[in-house]
């Protein structure tokens, strides 16, 4: 302690030192902050030169929890497979209130073991909002009235895998059937020429249905069906073929998607590919679906994967009624141009195509606004026509990456194939995920703008007035006007209403003792209130022997809970 109020005024000296003119002023303040006590925290630091394994993540996590405690609090909410717990940053003024008692604002990521990059997005937006509490107006606002939980690695075991083994991942750890010959694992990927990255293996062979592109020889396409003449191709994926069942890498470690294994729409193996026996069988799903079900004030889910530079929204389709909620795909509508407008991708309906899918189970079955953002696309589209042609991406490798994207074809002695060679876009760092540094960055600053954006938006339920009004001896008047002051309405989602996620708002007033209420009621049910509507008024008359205090509590699944109190006069 005192190594660090020493470190402090070590700090404080050299700053003052800077300041030349009003220096005694500023010192002799600096010097009356560090005498009451209140020394600032000590800066976090968060970098974007690489992806954060699970210990750095949960070091992040303990160093902010300790230089903001009265904004975070770090929480496990399971356990993953192998162990490993899943740490939740739950972030709040406290000092207006507890989490539950506020809107809740749920963000993930890496819930693909491979898309680290929804980790990286996620610390981010919890490091943004605690640090720029007090200086930047609109995230002090936003604290104060809601609550983020932030849950950085939904799947740290399978991000773990992927960060330290050249092999690839996509599901959780367990193992996993992938090709249903009745073995689990028992084909993974080789990295053969030990750059630490799984690459391809292209072989001469007159059968291939592929070729060298004449406009590129780095670029392999499609050989066309009546060609006879030339060198053809067979592509594999780097590695060894195991089990010697003619296909290469066809089940390597894990495979079961978490996200097929949501309750929504679920469907077995045989429909839906690496769905798990049955939904939730996994404990990292089932710790999501737990904490939100014990958390009904979350009216947002944001699932961070990578894949694409693309926002999917719900439907917006109702099951029960088998109807689209006009409402809802309105809000969706107007979330998905704000995404094109920030992050400048597309947006797509998240269909039910996909059966178990976390944001369809959020939206259908918990009435949460649950979007599901691609944070990467690699390559540039230089000709704007709205794709990225393979050309399009060498150019890019060549003028952006200085050529380091792409793995040149090298010759390498194959024991089962013989000769191939080996080469093609390093997959994790280049092609699911951006190169570490200023790509990184800059999607972890867009997706955080368009956070900000979505939390502007929600309900907040005010008291904005409270009066008492003395009609004759012990005969008061008490009327309260209570408002919403965000543009969502208190359910949040019409679907919301469908799934009966949310209770109606509630009027509670508490008399004082001995007072009677003669007319209204002690809880007043207000329904749900639209947003920026006409202020709602509660009256009561009360009989009260004595001028004591009455306190009015407004409360909402959603929209926080307002109180105010009043002496009788
Ligand atoms: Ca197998
Ligand atoms: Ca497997
Ligand atoms: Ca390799
Ligand atoms: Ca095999
Ligand atoms: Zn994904």
């Amino acid at each position: 302690m005192i190594k660090f109020f020493m470190l402090l005024a070590c700090k404080m000296k050299r700053r003052i030192l800077r300041i030349s003119r009003n220096s005694l002023f500023l010192g002799l303040v600096l010097l009356a902050f560090l005498g009451v006590g209140y020394p600032q925290p000590e800066k976090v630091q968060l970098t974007y030169d690489h992806y954060h394994s699970y210990d750095e993540m949960r070091e992040i996590l303990q160093k902010l929890e300790k230089a903001y405690p009265e904004l975070i609090k770090v929480r496990q909410i399971g356990q993953s497979f192998e162990g490993r717990n899943l740490m939740m940053a739950e972030v709040t003024n406290y000092r207006t209130g507890s989490g539950d008692k506020k809107t809740g604002f749920y963000i993930d990521g890496n819930i693909h073991a491979g898309e680290v990059t929804g980790t990286e997005t996620a610390l981010h937006t919890l490091w943004c909002l605690v640090s720029r509490y007090g200086s930047d107006k609109i995230v002090t606002d936003l604290l104060d009235h809601l609550v983020f939980y932030i849950l950085p690695k939904v799947n740290p075991d399978g991000s773990e895998f992927y960060l330290h083994n050249a092999e690839w991942i996509r599901g959780n750890i367990r193992p996993f059937d992938d090709d249903g010959d009745g073995r689990m694992d028992e084909d993974p990927a080789n990295d053969l020429d030990k750059d630490g990255e799984i690459t391809q293996m292209r072989v001469s062979d007159p059968t291939g249905s592929w070729k060298i592109d004449p406009k590129d020889p780095r670029n392999m396409v499609k050989r066309e069906p009546w060609e006879r003449e030339g060198q053809f191709f067979k592509i594999y994926s780097e590695g060894i073929d195991d089990d010697n069942d003619g296909n290469f890498n066809e089940d390597g470690t894990g495979g079961l998607d978490l996200n097929r294994n949501f309750p929504a729409l679920w469907n077995p193996e045989f429909i839906q590919k690496a769905a798990g026996p049955y939904p939730i069988s996994e404990p990292e799903t089932k710790a999501v679906v737990k904490f939100i079900l014990e958390h009904p004030n979350i009216g947002v889910i944001i699932n961070y994967h990578t894949a694409g530079r693309l926002l999917y929204i719900p439907t917006g389709e109702n099951p029960r009624q088998k109807k689209s909620n006009k409402e809802d795909k309105e809000i969706f509508e107007l979330l998905g141009s704000k995404y094109t407008d920030i992050v400048g991708g597309p947006v797509k309906l998240a269909g039910y195509r996909l059966s178990g899918m976390f944001i369809v189970w959020g939206y259908q079955h918990t009435g949460a606004i649950a979007l599901l953002p691609e944070l990467w696309r690699m390559g540039k589209d230089y000709n704007n026509d709205g794709q990225i042609d393979s050309y399009e991406k060498l150019r890019w490798n060549d003028e952006v990456l200085d050529k380091k994207g792409f793995v040149e074809w090298t010759p390498f002695n194959h024991s089962q194939l013989g000769p191939v060679e080996i080469g093609g876009w390093r997959e994790k760092f280049v092609s699911q995920n951006p190169p570490p540094g200023p790509f990184l960055k800059e999607i972890c600053d867009q997706h955080y703008r368009w956070t900000i954006y979505i939390a502007k938006l929600l309900p907040r339920l005010e008291i904005v007035r409270l009066e008492s009004n003395k009609l004759s001896e012990k005969l008061f008047k008490i009327t309260g006007i209570v408002r919403n002051a965000g543009y969502l309405p208190t359910n949040v989602t019409h679907q919301a209403l469908i799934a009966q996620a949310v209770e109606p708002v509630l009027a509670k007033l508490k008399l004082p003792k001995g007072a009677e209420i003669l007319i209204g009621k002690q809880v007043t049910n207000l329904g749900q209130i639209a947003g920026n509507s006409v202020d709602r008024i509660v009256e009561w008359l009360i009989l009260s022997p004595s001028s004591g205090e009455v306190c009015l509590e407004v409360i909402s699944t959603r929209a926080g809970t307002s109180v105010r109190k009043i002496r009788l006069r």
